[in-house]
């Protein structure tokens, strides 16, 4: 392969490889503070159901640097949960795929719901993807939820919370959530073009 033909496949990879890796949330392993009123944009925003339903800044067991969030649960019929608005454009056609890590720090068999949550943005919202996880082990393990931004996204906010609204959810729950990674490649067809048009360029020097 020439080496012009090798630079034009290393844009495109980098352009891939950075489309792919850039972490779009900010202050992903909760190290810096969170909120819990005011502006969501480009902050963790802690919320809960109240004195049974709580979500806290904690230092107890972080999976990386020395702080998480804790989200607390006792009873039926409570949630808790961080959510952070990326603010910034979405298209219609991107690919999100939102991950994370969170374990199950109760001490007895997790009993509510994990859900996993993009609320597309938009004029009115469209609707949003969520994923509902039953089950979450003693350790910190990874969850991944993709989806693809529908007609008339132009934002996205990122949900995780726990909630006990499922029947027999009553037993005390404390789920611990540490480094968050949303990702964005955006519309396929954008990607397609830009490849083409590299190989393109490939098969024109190839002529010369
Ligand atoms: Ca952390």
């Amino acid at each position: 392969m020439r080496k012009n033909q090798l630079a034009a496949l290393a844009v495109f990879m980098l352009f891939a490889s950075q489309a792919t890796a850039q972490n779009l949330v900010d202050n992903p392993s909760f190290e810096s503070p969170t909120v819990d009123m005011g502006s969501a944009n480009d902050v963790w925003f802690r919320f809960g159901s109240g004195t049974n339903g709580t979500s806290s800044e904690s230092t107890a067991m972080p999976r990386t640097g020395s702080r998480h969030i804790a989200l607390e649960l006792i009873g039926p019929n409570q949630f808790a949960g961080v959510f952070q608005n990326l603010n910034m454009t979405i298209n219609p056609g991107d690919i999100i795929n939102f991950t994370g890590w969170s374990k199950n720090a109760s001490g007895v068999p997790f009993n509510a719901t994990q859900e996993i949550k993009l609320e597309w943005q938009g004029s009115p919202n469209p609707p949003q993807n969520r994923v509902d996880v039953l089950t979450l082990g003693p350790n910190y393990e990874m969850f991944s939820h993709t989806g693809v931004a529908p007609a008339g996204t132009t934002g996205l906010v990122v949900t995780y919370a726990i909630s006990s609204f499922g029947p027999g959810q009553q037993d005390r729950s404390l789920v611990y959530l540490d480094d968050i990674t949303v990702t964005r490649i955006p519309e396929p067809a954008t990607v397609m073009l830009l490849g083409t048009s590299l190989f393109g360029l490939i098969g024109l020097r190839r002529r010369k």
